[in-house]
């Protein structure tokens, strides 16, 4: 099947508000993807849209005196301007007022109650507005929605209504996870899933009393199917089900739908699944759940008002710093995937987006091509000598060249990125060692062209690889590097080796890219953090009292690298995890009060620092043999301390 469309989906949002940090998270490592598949070769169908149906548009219609229609054509508004500034490049994007849309959903509800799957009920439960879901009153918690994401009062519904047998699939839902234990993902979201479906499913009510707005049930058309059902089948509705036969066969079944936690267990899960089942269609290949976005350690709201809107800060950071806008949009679709592993929940703040800004991009991206086209221009008038690569270069790109693919394919984009990092550190060690303006003034010519020769291509390796996640910056680069192939027609298997870079290419004049962030030009609010008049927070007691030591004392610690091969919570601990970790010289076992910040699937692979001589002590019944070292952050929770670049397990610190 080496054909198959590669087709990857977003979740259709509703049409409420402008789309915010969360949105614009999933919608980006969406895209992220489908560039990577391209890059790749491969034909791609990305889809994302709209979920149009909701019966908060029509309360808010009415609010307005507006027609829902006109409602939605115009907050859809937000969401096609935010893709397209922010570079995303769906192939579909679907509404669900569509045409086409409305005609499959009826159609698929016509076929499962022709075939018994849907039937008619009474329906007595609790309902959440905001969330679109039915409770039963068991599930309530202190009478609110008991989605940990909203906890908002639920309005009681008694009805006559349709309902889909989700019960029946219950034993075929959990046999096929069984067999396919990758669908879900990540894991411990998977174990969610099963647990949920082991609890016991009910059969689902998915028709509404009409509301005036959204699809009619077939020959009732006093209910209207309710927006869950609807919106699910947007899938197969792009895939081109039951219109375009040809299109389907290559599309269908996805090859990643990706959500947040939200919207993974009982919706994505469990309910679609189970349609798909009742359609007699494949499953998914992979369904991904990615965690949620809190700002400044807060839960984003609408009533706080606290939504980071993607194009007003990229606005802001532009005007900042003096980069272009398209720029400062790529910086933040880098930013979101730089520190936090995808998959766990993250923090948004402005402060560290400046801090990643200035010392990754504008510092060592940017200086990177800039000083290195500056030294191409100085010693060759800008045009590219013919040399071989140094083999040190070609090592450095190793790590990157391997492990770029599995990393971005299996959405561990930090890790992506820190591949990319080590070899953008790489190429500036390189140049601080190799000191060109030195062999320039030895006159070594032929050293100086293999230095500049290995610094431009590994620039174009660079761009290409940064490509899926900055797509406008790294047109830039190339812009400037003088390539004459263009960019899109670059594909990994080709490309991405050391030396392609030919001979001759003639540089174009060398431009700052990401220019730095200036903190005294910071809006009011950080400003007054900056202002010298702010006192510098005391020191706390223990801190203050602390003793000098000598450079002997301090000796007798026996710090290393370690490498986390295993991690678990510990029961009834709920601040511990209990790691296995590689000293380089002995495995051994070590508990750190991190539960609360890291999850332990996170940590595996990682390399941390680990004293390791201190003196072994219980913890809740465990021995604990070392400590590993994090620093306090700001919100009170513990960071990982790691090498700035990868070294061996084992090394140790000084
Ligand atoms: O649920 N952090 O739409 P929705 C990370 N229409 N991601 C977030 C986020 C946050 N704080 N807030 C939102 C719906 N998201 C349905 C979907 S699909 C057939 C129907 C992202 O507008 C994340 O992807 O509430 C989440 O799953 C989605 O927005 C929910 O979007």
């Amino acid at each position: 099947m080496a054909d198959k469309v590669y087709y990857i989906t977003t979740p259709i949002y509703y049409v409420n508000d402008a789309p915010h940090i969360g949105h614009f998270s999933t919608t980006v490592a969406a895209d992220v993807l489908a560039r990577f598949q391209r890059l790749r070769g491969r034909q791609v169908l990305f889809a994302t849209g709209t979920d149009e149906h909701a019966p908060k548009v029509a309360e808010a219609t009415r609010q307005r005196g507006l027609e829902p229609q006109a409602f939605v054509d115009e907050i859809v508004q937000a969401y096609l301007r935010t893709w397209e500034e922010t570079h995303v490049s769906y192939d579909d994007f679907i509404r669900t007022s569509e045409p086409r849309h409305r005609e499959v959903v009826s159609r698929v509800f016509q076929r499962l109650r022709d075939q018994g799957d849907i039937y008619k009920g009474v329906y007595e439960g609790w309902y959440c507005v905001p969330d679109e879901t039915f409770w039963q009153e068991s599930e309530l918690i202190e009478g609110r929605c008991p989605n940990p994401e909203c906890r908002r009062p639920v309005q009681k519904v008694q009805e006559e209504n349709w309902f889909f047998r989700l019960s029946s699939y219950q034993d075929r839902l959990l046999e096929y996870y069984e067999a396919h234990p990758d669908v879900l993902q990540p894991e411990f979201r998977r174990n969610e899933v099963l647990s949920f479906i082991r609890g016991g499913l009910r059969d689902a009510s998915i028709t509404r009393s009409a509301y005036g707005w959204g699809i009619p049930v077939p020959d009732d058309p006093s209910k209207v199917i309710y927006v869950w059902f609807d919106a699910l089948l947007n899938y197969i509705t792009v895939a081109g089900y039951l219109s375009d036969e040809e299109k389907f066969r290559d599309v269908w079944p996805a090859d990643l739908h990706l959500m947040a936690k939200d919207i993974f267990v009982r919706f994505h899960a469990t309910m679609w699944p189970a349609i798909l089942m009742a359609l007699d269609l494949p499953l998914p290949r992979r369904i991904f759940a990615h965690g949620f976005w809190t700002v400044d350690g807060e839960k984003i709201s609408k009533s706080k008002g606290n939504a980071i809107n993607p194009r007003k800060l990229a606005a802001d950071v532009a005007e900042r710093s003096g980069s272009r806008y398209d720029v400062a949009i790529d910086a933040l679709r880098f930013f979101i995937f730089r520190e936090v592993p995808f998959g766990l929940d993250g923090d948004f703040s402005t402060s560290s987006f400046v801090q990643r800004f200035n010392a990754d991009l504008a510092n060592d991206l940017g200086n990177l091509v800039n000083r290195s086209i500056t030294m191409l221009q100085r010693y060759f008038e800008g045009v590219v000598p013919a040399a071989e690569v140094d083999p040190a270069i070609v090592a450095a790109a190793e790590p990157m060249l391997q492990g770029l693919p599995e990393a971005i394919e299996g959405l561990r984009f930090n890790v992506a990125l820190d591949l990319i990092w080590g070899f953008i550190g790489a190429l500036n060690k390189y140049i601080d060692e190799r000191a060109p303006w030195k062999l320039a003034k030895e006159a070594q010519q032929d050293a100086l062209a293999q230095v500049m020769y290995s610094l431009i291509d590994g620039i174009r390796l660079v761009a290409l690889a940064v490509s899926p996640f900055m797509p406008e910056a790294a047109k830039e680069i190339w812009r400037q590097l003088g390539m004459a192939a263009p960019m899109e027609a670059q594909r990994w298997e080709t490309a991405m080796r050391p030396g392609l870079l030919p001979a001759a290419t003639a540089t174009a004049s060398p431009e700052p890219i990401f220019r730095r962030i200036e903190e005294k030009s910071a809006p009011a609010k950080e400003k007054k953090m900056a202002e010298p008049a702010a006192p510098a927070p005391a020191p706390s007691p223990a801190e203050a009292e602390k003793p000098t030591v000598t450079f002997d004392e301090f000796k007798r610690l026996d710090l290393r690298v370690a490498q986390i091969e295993a991690a678990e919570r510990i029961p009834k601990a709920d601040k511990l995890l209990k790691l296995t970790v590689n000293t380089g010289k002995d495995t051994r076992t070590v508990v750190a009060g991190i539960a609360q910040w890291y999850e332990p699937e996170s940590l595996v692979g990682r390399k941390i620092i680990l004293i390791c001589n201190l003196a072994p002590a219980k913890i809740r019944g465990v021995e604990s043999q070392g400590m590993l070292l994090a620093a306090d952050g700001p919100d009170g929770s513990a960071v990982l301390l790691q090498p700035e670049k990868d070294v061996p397990v084992g090394s140790s610190i000084r």
